[in-house]
């Protein structure tokens, strides 16, 4: 138990001291973050597994932790130009404890836009163990039936998770390939590019799922994550085009942000979350960026 104690805080300052961006070349492995269906049986049971210690012991737990978290950063880190960089910390701070756990995790991201036009048959939401189960007041298939959370958008209100699609047995269609290539092409300017994000597909998800999801406590649900793990990749990818990387401009309560900004709740500063690699991670491909490079040439030539 001490030796296990002991190798989680020795873990938990190794990932810290590897992430920490001004030492770049520390990082001690790269986390190659997966699309969830790259993932066998075996790692996501592994994986749902850890989410489920991460929800063990006296309430609040850590997993409560992270609704509670981004419900009080609210509306600070959305319709905010900090929505990516406050959500890329987040999806760190769970990564590194998942790696107390599984050492060298990386956590997987959801590919919405391979199931944009039925998202409710997505394989995610199978019935079986190894995936997320369906919906329900009370999701009570999958991997996560019957996971009690904490939170409410209204407070401490113990529950189950819950997930309510928009069409009842359906999903409203989300964004295809193409239509998020558009957006990553042709908005140049970093806070129309997130506002086009965020009030499109990111909101569109959130909505589209319901119950938990739908609310300011979507971190009760293990998919926020790897939908904002998805969304931190699209971020990623609009870097990448010449001349954005450093690119963050917008106003947040009135006032024009910085790259110096703290963010809120971390502290850490806008500009050292900008850089992946400093931080110790990138995207396997998922297919769809293959898509996305093709519209993206005949923007350029057409
Ligand atoms: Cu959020």
């Amino acid at each position: 138990m001490r030796f296990s104690l002991l190798f989680t805080a020795i873990a938990a300052f190794a990932s810290a001291f590897a992430a920490d961006s001004t030492n770049p070349g520390t990082c001690s492995t790269i986390r190659v973050r997966r699309e969830i269906r790259q993932l066998s049986a075996q790692e996501r049971a592994a994986f749902f597994a850890a989410i489920w210690q991460l929800n063990e012991g006296p309430r609040p737990t850590i997993w409560d932790s992270y609704a509670q978290l981004h419900s009080e950063a609210g509306m600070l880190v959305h319709r905010s130009p900090r929505l990516f960089p406050f959500h890329r910390r987040l999806l760190l701070d769970l990564e590194e404890r998942l790696d107390a756990i599984l050492p060298g995790f990386a956590l997987p991201y959801w590919d919405w836009t391979l199931d944009a036009r039925d998202p409710a048959s997505s394989m995610i939401f199978s019935p079986t163990r190894d995936w997320f189960g369906s919906q329900g007041t009370c999701v009570r298939d999958g991997g996560f039936a019957n996971f009690g959370v904490w939170y409410t958008e209204s407070g401490v209100q113990p529950h189950c998770l819950s997930r309510r699609f928009d069409r009842g047995a359906q999903m409203s269609p989300i964004f295809p390939p193409s239509a998020i290539a558009n957006i990553i092409v042709n908005n140049q300017d970093y806070d129309l590019f997130r506002f086009m994000i965020e009030t499109g597909p990111h909101n569109l998800l959130h909505r589209a799922m319901g119950g938990d999801m739908g609310t300011m406590v979507a971190p009760n649900d293990p998919i926020f994550f790897l939908h904002h793990a998805f969304v931190d990749r699209l971020w990623s990818e609009w870097q990448a085009l010449p001349g954005r990387f450093a690119r963050y401009d917008g106003s947040a309560g009135g006032q024009a942000v910085s790259l110096q900004d703290a963010l809120p709740h971390y502290g850490d500063t806008v500009r050292s979350m900008l850089n992946i690699t400093e931080l110790c991670y990138r995207y396997a491909p998922s297919g769809t960026e293959v898509s996305r490079r093709l519209t993206a040439n005949q923007e350029v030539f057409n």
